[in-house]
């Protein structure tokens, strides 16, 4: 099967798409036709189809299921070329608890191969799996690729592919968030250019976020080669440099390869760029933990920790390049030293300087056991909790640390990468979801912000996140604003209404409005107000979501009739509304209810000019 078809079908007259501003929402599913309309009920079957139908604020649910690319012709599996709009990006997102997968083991051109193409800007994709992607000829394969700038690949998963899994070409502002990138090799290569995460643009202000990478045959971030800033903050990178699942060397094995223009350097005329690498984690990579790699210019190291890494900070610069980098508050224990090759710059108050002058021993932390790493994340998708190298209390690394900027609890920041103990700014959920045909959706009321706030379907008021979409067949759609959470929840079709999103900074939707009626639908569809989910009626009778906890399910319900009441969860993440599939809406028929998304996407690091700047890759080894 091949998705990708250039046979699309042009002049759908029933296309969902409402011709208003309101953004529209499409489905497409491995089951779907491109020839469909695009609902939940008759879906598209490729993304690019959706694509092709949306515009910007509009949101692409991609059901769950394996979307299969073979045969020798294509090279591309999904090619992103249609821009959202500045902070209204399209939407490309797995719908909420399935899991779209894109297979590419059996594609095998005699060319190189891209999974996701994004060469465009302002789009958000999220919870997408892109695996098994085939080198056939030398030179790179790319899992996911970037050429554009102000987009945002949040929760997606690349792996075993003979390739990087993220590799930034060229643009700047991208957000790479809570990302996992794993057992990539490249064996045409010999493994040489088998990174997690690749940063390599001259265009500044790229971020990876929340990200893990692991068992990568070359590196685990590498910013080699580029021009423009890039940060990777709150990321783990261990076991690279080995042959997937062998101890059999292979590439470089650096954790976090923070830099580089080859040895001698050779720096672009604007000067070295400068790179911060912070509250990371790195263990048992083959070579080093963090690496300067010959970078010239200056790279931040701050509040990192380094375990059982051959060498777990080597600052390497070259002769008349001297590093200057700036390296504070990290930790560096088990095997593998302290610091070497520290050529210029300024290493202090790290855990084997003194200040500040500690011990470091396997007491400082809850544990050390390794393999907590590879837990599975939340379901906001931000990183486990675990106690793998978190500081224990009564550690003397505790509030040693000098204020890099960072936030911190206690009198001072810790030393490594954990903050003990409460730190005051809380991090937002991802979605708030709105009512699916209820009638009244409650939304989320205290918890964590949201990135996305959906609005429900048919209702009549859709608030949501940041930028939430109001209701489709509603009547008014109030945005948030950063940080503030979704009020109101949308209504579904047919139903009255859904509830909305969540916010930015902690606090979520509140109520969610009714809608008015003549469907069917239920009567309550709650949204989450709570910790990771909240569902509403579906088509039931009184669904209550959970409240603060983790689930609440709705009622599902009575047949034919409406659902009527469904509570949202409260506290955190998620919140889905009410499911009143039955209902038909006034001038809707026969569908019901969905889940809507209004995405709010506090995307505060990322707003800016679109800055596209083509990079020319040396032609060396990453
Ligand atoms: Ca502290
Ligand atoms: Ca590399």
């Amino acid at each position: 099967m091949k998705p990708k078809s250039l046979a699309w079908v042009f002049g759908i007259a029933s296309l969902a798409a409402p011709l208003t501003a309101r953004a529209a929402e499409y489905y497409v599913a491995p089951t779907g036709s491109d020839s469909a309309a695009g609902s939940m009920g008759a879906p598209f079957a490729t993304v690019e189809r959706g694509q092709q139908a949306a515009s910007a604020g509009d949101t692409v649910w991609i059901r769950g299921g394996v979307y299969m690319f073979s045969g020798t012709s294509d090279t591309i599996a999904v090619s992103f070329s249609k821009a959202g709009g500045t902070n209204n990006p399209i939407k490309y997102f797995a719908y909420p608890g399935e899991t779209p997968i894109f297979d590419l083991y059996n594609l095998k051109p005699q060319q190189r191969v891209t999974g996701l193409d994004v060469h465009t800007n302002w789009i958000h994709i999220k919870g997408l799996e892109v695996r098994g992607v085939q080198q056939q000829v030398t030179g790179d394969c790319w899992s996911v690729r970037i050429q554009g700038s102000n987009n945002v690949i949040e929760q997606v998963n690349a792996h075993h592919g003979q390739a990087p899994g993220f590799f930034i070409t060229s643009g700047s502002n991208n957000l790479i968030l809570n990302c996992d990138s794993h057992e990539n090799y490249d064996p045409l290569e010999g493994g040489g250019n088998g990174d997690g995460f690749g940063c390599h643009s001259s265009g500044g202000g790229n971020v990876i976020r929340g990200c893990r990478a692991w068992s990568n045959s070359d590196d685990g971030y590498d910013f080699i080669n580029a021009a423009g800033s890039c940060t990777v903050e709150q990321s783990w990178s261990w076991s690279n440099g080995y042959q997937p699942g062998t101890m059999t060397a292979a590439g470089n094995g650096a954790g976090f390869k923070a830099g580089g223009y080859g040895s001698p350097p050779s720096v672009p005329s604007g000067g070295a760029a400068t790179h911060t690498v912070r509250q990371c984690l790195a263990f048992r990579n083959r070579a080093q933990g963090f690496y300067g790699n010959h970078h010239p210019g200056r790279i931040n190291f701050l509040n990192n920790t380094a375990i059982n890494n051959p060498a777990n900070f080597n600052m390497l610069s070259d002769s008349g390049f001297p590093s200057d980098h700036v390296i504070r508050n990290n930790v560096a224990t088990g095997t593998g030293g302290n610091i070497s090759n520290l050529n210029g710059g300024t290493a202090t108050n790290n855990s084997w300087n003194t200040p500040p002058g500690v011990t470091v021993s396997a007491t400082d932390f809850i544990n050390q056991t390794e393999s907590e790493a590879s837990m599975p994340r939340k379901a906001d998708g931000s990183l486990p909790d675990i106690g793998f190298m978190h500081l224990a209390a009564g550690s003397d690394l505790i509030d040693k640390g000098v204020d890099v900027g960072l936030p911190f609890s206690g009198s001072a920041p810790d030393l490594g990468a954990f903050e003990s103990g409460a730190v005051s700014t809380g991090t937002g959920g991802t979605t708030g979801a709105g009512g699916r045909g209820g009638t009244t959706g409650t939304a989320g009321t205290t918890g964590g912000a949201g990135t996305t706030g959906a609005a429900g379907r048919g209702g009549t008021t859709g608030t949501a996140g940041t930028t939430g979409a109001a209701g489709r067949g509603g009547t008014t759609g109030g945005a948030g604003t950063t940080g503030a959470a979704g009020t109101t929840g949308a209504a579904g079709r047919g139903g009255t209404t859904g509830a909305g999103g969540a916010s930015a900074t902690g606090s979520a939707g509140t109520t969610g409005a009714a809608g008015s009626s003549a469907g069917n639908a239920g009567t309550t569809g709650a949204a989450g107000t709570g910790v990771t989910t909240g569902s509403g009626g579906d088509n039931g009778t009184s669904g209550s979501a959970g409240t603060g906890v983790t689930t609440g399910a709705a009622g599902t319900g009575v047949s034919g009739g409406a659902g009527t009441s469904g509570s949202g969860g409260s506290t955190v993440t998620t919140g889905t509304a009410g499911n009143g599939a039955a209902g038909n809406g006034p001038g809707e028929s026969g569908e019901g209810g969905c889940a809507c998304n209004a995405g709010g996407t506090n995307g505060g690091s990322l707003f800016g000019l679109a800055l596209m700047a083509m990079f020319v890759r040396l032609r060396r080894r990453r």
